[in-house]
């Protein structure tokens, strides 16, 4: 039988994105969703935004982690059953960016399409970024999913504005890329991962459902990419877990905060 890892990156380039279903463990999902909900020092980060200037008063929650810690999403980041299809998409090693607990709240979300190179297009020579969204709960068209423009890595970065605390692809061509180009919903189960180009159009809706979504995003650039800021690279060098010890990681983390509260 063929491997099916072999066409990855076969895949991620013909269409700058790609879902590997149920790739983390329901168990390690349930156990990082059980971390997360008790963990004081998360809750304390976590910040609303206005993605839609003048909007009706919905909010985006979210906590911006720029560094690998010692905690059950840093495991995450650094599992071997993560970054070894990033590693085969990019034929090198990866370093890591920065993490986003997304904490998408029955009445809350919803983001304009961009594309997060737009945003990180000054730190990074190539648009070689990606970003990995991890579902914990169920994502579904209901709750405000990922949806994506298929091939639109193609384009190349797109102008980008600020648009509330947002910063939204040129609407133009976003129009003209939906008229030839599939914009797909990521409807994805708990355990399954989206890998996605950093010039990948991308929005969502917010959930306007009962049910939370949340999830983890993790950015990374290929070792290969060059920082060019004057200022020193705040990338995470990653070590690899693999299952044993990012289970254990988990562990870790779920007994220090039982001792915490
Ligand atoms: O999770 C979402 O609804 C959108 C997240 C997103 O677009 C981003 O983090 O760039």
């Amino acid at each position: 039988m063929a491997d099916p890892s072999a066409s990855y990156s076969g895949r991620f380039s013909r269409d700058g994105y790609l879902i590997l279903e149920n790739q983390i463990d329901t168990t390690a999902i349930e156990q990082i969703l059980r971390i997360w909900r008790a963990d004081p020092s998360l809750a304390s980060e976590v910040k609303e935004n206005a993605n839609f200037a003048g909007d009706d008063g919905i909010r985006t929650r979210l906590a911006y982690r720029p560094r690998l810690a010692d905690d059950a999403y840093s495991a995450l980041a650094q599992s071997a059953r993560l970054v070894e299809p990033l590693e085969q998409i990019y034929a090198t090693s990866v370093q890591h960016y920065y993490t986003l607990n997304m904490q998408k709240d029955p009445g809350t979300g919803g983001w304009e399409y961009h594309q997060d190179y737009g945003y990180h297009y000054r730190e990074f020579l190539y648009p070689d970024f990606v970003s990995v969204m991890v579902a914990l709960d169920p994502a579904t068209r209901e709750n405000g999913c990922l949806r994506v423009v298929r091939g639109s890595h193609r384009l190349g970065r797109l102008e980008h504005e600020h648009f509330g605390s947002q910063q939204i692809a040129n609407r133009e061509r976003v129009s003209l890329a939906l008229e030839e180009m599939e914009e797909v919903y990521c409807e994805m189960s708990p355990g399954s991962v989206l890998y996605f180009h950093g010039n990948t159009l991308h929005a969502s809706h917010p959930n306007l459902s009962d049910s939370s979504r949340w999830c983890l995003i993790f950015a990374y650039v290929p070792s290969t990419n060059r920082w060019i800021l004057p200022e020193a690279p705040q990338l995470g060098t990653l070590t690899r877990l693999d299952e044993a010890a990012f289970r254990s990681a988990l562990t870790t983390h779920e007994d220090r905060i039982r001792k915490e509260v």
